[in-house]
């Protein structure tokens, strides 16, 4: 996006079905990183404090419906009311935590049975992650860890049509690490290959666009 990438922080974006323990092990990371003194934060998608993110809300808790194609964009658009925020923090050092991006984005929606290409289309030209974490579990495994909440999504039967729309759409972006293991074993795994990736990013790694 710019020749000037010193010392820029990393985008790290965590994907996986719900209850893959995705939203633990962003929580224990930043705290990590943060003890060791790199300026981070912790970002989340959707992110229902925007007027786009209340309608996304809405719909995801049932008090509204919409069709298939409005809602996929506007969980689009909700990352791209962010995009310039996160270029900004990005470019001045600060390293960016994601839980969920537009791998959740495409995976849900050609779950529905909406088109790839057709779906990928508004993601075009947001910021390219350095580094996806894929939490790997099965559905039926997710779906025996303490149940699921109410949302439109949390079915079992739904959860296992995603799960396979996302192992469509990994690539070389993509750490797979096996989310059945002990949450600190997860945890471990997940530190050693984010500070890789980290490292990388201050020595100069290009920051790119999706979708490559
Ligand atoms: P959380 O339970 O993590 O808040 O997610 N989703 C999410 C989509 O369908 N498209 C998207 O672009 C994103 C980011 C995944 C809420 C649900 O919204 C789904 C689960």
């Amino acid at each position: 996006l710019s020749a000037n990438n010193e010392s820029r922080g990393a985008l790290v974006v965590f994907e996986g079905l719900d209850r893959s323990g995705k939203t633990s092990q962003c929580g224990r990371l930043v705290s990590y990183l943060e003890g060791l003194g790199h300026s981070v934060e912790l970002w989340r998608f959707p992110d229902r404090t925007t007027s786009v993110g209340q309608l996304i809300s809405a719909y995801l808790t049932n008090k509204s419906q919409l069709d298939d194609h409005t809602i996929h964009l506007l969980f689009s658009a909700n990352r791209w009311e962010k995009r310039s925020m996160m270029e900004t923090k990005l470019k001045a050092g600060t390293t960016l935590i994601v839980d969920r991006y537009s791998y959740s984005g495409v995976a849900f929606s050609t779950a529905k049975g909406l088109d790839f290409e057709w779906c990928k289309a508004p993601e075009i030209g947001l910021i390219a992650p350095d580094l996806v974490v894929y939490l790997d579990i099965t559905p039926e495994k997710a779906a025996e860890r303490g149940g699921y909440g109410g949302e439109r999504y949390e079915q079992l039967e739904f959860q296992r049509k995603v799960s396979q729309h996302y192992k469509l759409r990994k690539d070389s972006s993509w750490k797979i690490v096996d989310a059945c293991q002990p949450l600190d074993d997860v945890e471990k795994q997940v530190k050693e290959i984010v500070l890789q990736h980290i490292i990388a990013c201050q020595k100069g790694k290009i920051l790119s666009s999706l979708w490559s």
